[in-house]
């Protein structure tokens, strides 16, 4: 579940994890590196590295193993610089709008691809299609054409480069940084500001780009492999989450929500993450919530240029820098890698004698990967792993079952950490693969967001799309309400819903902003009608955040024990808007019902019609009190009370 959750308790990197992996990296170390990163890595998720094609195939300066780590390590690549539009086309076609003249460099992208296939690193990432920078001639020359000019040279040069090989390189980045970084909307002062024409805008062009990208691919390789090949967007400074919707961050989620909504054939985000060192956690759960919101969206949310730099001038790193920057890399992993729509993360290198790094900030800051200059792993390195092994991602589900062992009952009490066993997908779904709440109230890899603060358990971090079930008993049938307790500090609010055996027996529950995380307010929603016996009902969070803590279930329904039948009479609900329910245990002795209105004439007239519970259809009839009238077999009339909304 999301970040929210009672001020009190900040969320730990839980530290049941940390003596896993202590234990894992002293078997590590101890065992000559039978465990590296790709191990680690959880199943079906990779962690890859870029490569430098100046240091690769022993070209240059290319240290004591620079392939020998990457082939051990990492189970995906990507090239630094080598896809990058000068390196591809050193030189301008011919004919623009001819695609039989585009010449590209085809060694670059063989070489990555050989690579990664002798070394069987899974994914291979292409970087990048589109990029006002790195970009050679073609800045010159696209500053002068048309609109319709650029147009037909992205669908030429994407369609020629995606079609390369096509299949093998699994993911593109179809653009990368097209949003300005001055809160002000897409980048300006490039050849994009030429697509700015005849009504269209650099929008227009952006959905272009994936349109070319996902057409290409398909018509190389057919419908289904052709979609296979993960499309994305990615930027800079995208990272942390803002509420101000002209903020980078801001712009970007609704960018690539509008992208989603409109059928732009975009599958995935990614977050750059050049960070500095320290990284704390009001920052990574900021990430969170990005993320969370990108994946709501359907989307894959990965982590592609992670280094976190450590800026201290020319200095070495003091060993305090190197350990603050090991649990800055643990902190990014672990909360990105246990998201079920994170399928990766990619570090812009590995070795801080080949980063962009001090070269880019004239000194001021280095050493932002995870080995040294020699290739020695640093804490960093350690950190990452750390943060890379979640140990109950692969857990089994088990069948679902009450927490208890018996089901709660209704009318009752149900509190909301007693979900039902058996696992996510099962009896929960939860957003991310770790208890942000490190509470021991339940199995370490029951991964709900559980929270204990004294005597209290309650569950944090909600976030959108999430539920939670509970097998319960009701005792019988009637009509219910439902007084809910729940938190959100200032400025938070959120809606839930509740569904029995998948039908929605609630409508949207809004909850409130109740001043703080830990002060729980009660809501109460009226009328739910429930049937009798064992049922799963189902809580889900529909939008917003905030924690919930309780559910109290008592019946709403008009029972008149002394029926002169001993007929436990039933009406419900009490009041009663578009139809009264009327069930008692001779039902069938009804001959029929007349609702009466306050000076006895007949409203409404309902015959008994073989059903366990009668309805009367009561939209019609205005708000006040009625007498509900049984006329049964036998000549007994019965009269009680009822009240209409
Ligand atoms: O690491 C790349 C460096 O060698 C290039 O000189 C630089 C040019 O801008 O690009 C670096 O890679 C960038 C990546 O392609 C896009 N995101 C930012 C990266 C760091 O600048």
């Amino acid at each position: 579940m999301n970040l929210f959750l009672p001020f009190k308790n900040e969320p730990k990197i839980n530290s049941k994890r940390l003596l896993i992996a202590s234990i894992l990296f002293l078997l590590i170390t101890s065992t000559s590196q039978s465990q590296t990163l790709r191990d680690i890595a959880p199943n079906g998720k990779y962690i890859g590295t870029i490569v430098n094609g100046n240091f690769f195939n022993n070209q240059g300066n290319n240290g004591p193993n620079y392939e020998g780590v990457i082939a051990e390590q990492f189970s995906s690549i990507v090239a630094e610089n080598d896809h990058k539009f000068e390196n591809i086309m050193n030189n301008e076609p011919s004919d623009i709008y001819d695609i039989n003249t585009y010449n590209i460099n085809t060694n670059k992208l063989d070489r990555l691809i050989d690579f990664a296939n002798v070394n069987n690193i899974d994914v291979k990432r292409g970087h990048a299609l589109m990029w006002y920078n790195q970009a050679g001639w073609l800045n010159g020359a696209a500053a002068d054409w048309s609109r319709e000019k650029i147009y037909t040279f992205a669908t030429n040069y994407i369609t020629k480069v995606i079609s390369y090989r096509a299949g093998e390189i699994n993911e593109w980045d179809v653009f990368n940084e097209i949003i300005s970084d001055n809160n002000d909307g897409f980048r300006t002062g490039t050849w994009y500001d030429n697509v700015v024409a005849d009504g269209k805008t650099v929008q227009d062009f952006l959905d272009h780009c994936f349109v070319v990208s996902r057409n290409a691919l398909t018509a190389a390789l057919g419908e289904t492999e052709g979609n296979k090949v993960k499309l994305y967007y990615n930027d800079y400074s995208i990272e942390s989450y803002d509420t101000n919707p002209n903020s980078k961050n801001g712009f970007m989620r609704n960018m690539i929500s509008e992208m989603v909504n409109r059928g732009v054939p975009i599958d995935a985000l990614g977050l750059q993450s050049h960070f500095v060192s320290p990284v704390d956690e009001s920052f990574t759960n900021s990430i969170s919530q990005t993320m969370d919101e990108m994946i709501g969206l359907g989307l894959i949310c990965n982590i592609t240029e992670l280094d976190i730099r450590i800026c201290n001038g020319a200095a070495p790193a003091s060993a305090a820098e190197l350990e603050e920057q090991r649990d800055s890399y643990e902190r990014v992993a672990a909360m990105a890698i246990a998201k079920e729509g994170c399928t990766g993360i990619t570090l812009w290198g590995f070795t801080d004698a080949h980063s962009w790094i001090p070269g880019w900030s004239n000194g001021e800051c280095g050493d932002a990967l995870i080995y040294d200059n020699d290739y020695n792993e640093k804490p960093a390195y350690y950190g990452l792993a750390s943060g890379l092994s979640v140990p109950c991602l692969n857990n089994p589900t088990v069948p679902q079952a009450p927490f208890s062992g018996t089901p709660a009952v209704i009318p009752g009490v149900i509190e909301f950490e007693d979900y039902d066993l058996g696992g996510e997908g099962v009896s929960y779904s939860d957003i991310d693969l770790s208890n942000n709440g490190e509470s021991d109230y339940r199995d370490e890899c029951d991964a709900v967001d559980v929270v204990t603060e004294g005597s209290e358990t309650i569950i944090g971090w909600l976030s959108v799309s999430e539920w939670l079930e509970y097998t319960v008993n009701i005792t019988q049938l009637g009509n219910y309400s439902f007084i809910i307790s729940t938190a959100a500090d200032v400025g938070f609010e959120g809606e839930g819903s509740i569904e029995v055996d998948g039908v929605d027996v609630s409508g949207l529950i809004t909850f409130p902003s109740t001043g703080g995380w830990s002060n729980y307010q009660d809501t109460e929603v009226i009328n739910i009608a429930l049937n009798a016996g064992e049922h799963v009902l189902r809580f889900n969070v529909e939008s917003g955040s905030f924690n919930i803590d309780k559910m109290t279930i008592s019946s709403s329904t008009l029972e008149i024990d002394n029926f002169d039948l001993n007929a436990n009479l039933k009406a419900y609900p009490i009041p009663f808007n578009s139809t009264l329910n009327i069930s008692y245990n001779d039902i069938e002795r009804t001959e029929s019902l007349n609702l009466l209105d306050i000076n006895g004439r007949k409203v409404l007239n309902q015959k008994y019609n073989n059903e366990a519970v009668i309805k009367m259809s009561a939209e019609n009839i205005s708000s006040g009190m009625y007498f509900l009238q049984l006329n049964l077999r036998g000549s007994i009339t019965k009269i009680i009370k009822v009240i209409k909304k």
